[in-house]
């Protein structure tokens, strides 16, 4: 058959411009700490990571050390300075001088860097970095970045003419240690913003106005915050529920609250929890716990009426007792979740695990129990 000009199956343009800011997912959520090194090797041995990449002094970057670790679609970069000589090396000291180890840049990997760039600045964003592209024998990569909350920012990265391990300046790097068997997660399921008291809103309508995402009906209002939780929080999606934002504000409730300690030990507004995808919570739990990761404890009250609200969750609830993985389920299925205490010495970022199925909710069930574990842990550091 001829071919012919016109496809026989056009995408409608109504379709094509439903979605202002289209997005591939999350590109990579990357770290700024004080040794990235050992930060690697931490991600590598506990949480199960690969080293993919790698840049710094010995592939002829001389200011910056970083490290590209990956599991299945979720990617970390791992960024410390070596030798502070740009603008960029000493906003990195500075950063983890400020705030210690914490997320710089959560990156979203978009099909039109330029015309994402484009629509954000057109609806008030705030430029971090004009659209520019970067080169090797790899290919082309475009990218252009954003602020959102705190000093965290946005770059929007579109790799589609690219085959490299990660970016133009890196090279490929073998992992830092056998893998596991099995992969302990395999994706970025949400990441979490702690935002200043008052200001939750506004960064909720940031995302609905710059990337016209929109509101998931999972959130923590008033009545939750002044009973038990302390915080107030709501979640932003683009449309494919490819990339989540939940965005947590403090409430005046009867205890401090965990997002005023955040804040106050962050010294200021930032990512607050990185929730990962795994298939086999119960495999996943164990493999981080034998290597030393350490979870949230769940009293045991929790399970014992687990079963009369959650349903079949295909894990005997004993399992999840002993591990401590917390359950919910709302209309279209059940979730699987636990949290890790913080990674550094700051009680700033943390982990969560999750496995979903069907529900697509953030453990609206878990709330209490959840929240008071944390409580128990920021009474430990004497900041409750
Ligand atoms: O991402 C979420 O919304 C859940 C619940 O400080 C949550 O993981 C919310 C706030 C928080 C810890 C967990
Ligand atoms: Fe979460």
């Amino acid at each position: 058959m001829a071919a012919t000009s016109a496809h026989p199956h056009p995408v409608p343009d109504t379709a094509r411009q439903a979605d202002p800011f289209p997005v591939k997912g999350m590109d990579a959520v990357v770290f700024a700490v004080g040794n990235a090194k050992q930060a690697a090797h931490y991600y590598s041995t506990a949480f199960g990571m690969r080293l993919v990449a790698y840049s710094g002094p010995e592939t002829g970057n001389r200011e910056t050390a970083s490290y590209v670790l990956e599991n299945g679609s979720a990617r970390f970069v791992l960024t410390s300075v070596v030798k502070a000589t740009t603008t960029w090396g000493h906003f990195l000291a500075e950063h983890v001088a400020a705030h210690g180890d914490g997320v710089i840049d959560l990156a979203i990997e978009v099909p039109d860097a330029r015309r994402a760039y484009e629509y954000a600045i057109e609806h008030g964003a705030r430029s971090v970095a004009e659209p520019y592209e970067v080169k090797d024998e790899h290919g082309t990569v475009v990218l252009a970045a954003i602020a959102t909350y705190g000093t965290t920012r946005h770059t929007l990265v579109d790799r589609s003419g690219y085959d490299g391990p990660y970016l133009p300046g890196y090279v490929a790097a073998a992992p830092m240690v056998e893998p596991p068997a099995q992969r302990t997660f395999q994706a970025i399921d949400h990441c979490v913003g702690n935002v200043e008291l008052g200001r939750m809103n506004e960064w909720v309508e940031f995302y609905n106005r710059v990337m016209g995402f929109t509101n998931m009906k999972e959130f923590v209002g008033d009545d939750i915050a002044t009973e038990y939780s302390a915080l107030m929080s709501k979640v932003v999606a683009d449309g494919t529920l490819k990339v989540k934002f939940p965005i947590n504000e403090p409430a005046i409730a009867k205890k401090k609250s965990q997002i005023d300690e955040y804040l106050e030990f962050y010294g200021g507004a930032g990512v607050q929890h990185i929730a990962l995808n795994t298939n086999d919570i119960v495999r996943t739990v164990r493999t981080m716990r034998a290597a030393g990761v350490e979870f949230l404890n769940t009293p045991d009250s929790y399970y014992d009426t687990l079963g009369e609200w959650v349903g079949d969750t295909r894990v005997p609830i004993e399992t999840l007792r002993e591990l401590k993985i917390l359950a919910d389920r709302d209309e279209d299925g059940y979730l699987l979740q636990i949290f890790t205490k913080p990674v550094q010495d700051r009680p700033t970022v943390f982990f969560e695990i999750i496995e979903r199925h069907g529900s697509m909710g953030f453990g609206k069930g878990n709330f209490k129990a959840l929240f008071e574990a944390i409580e128990r842990e920021q009474e430990k550091r004497g900041n409750l």
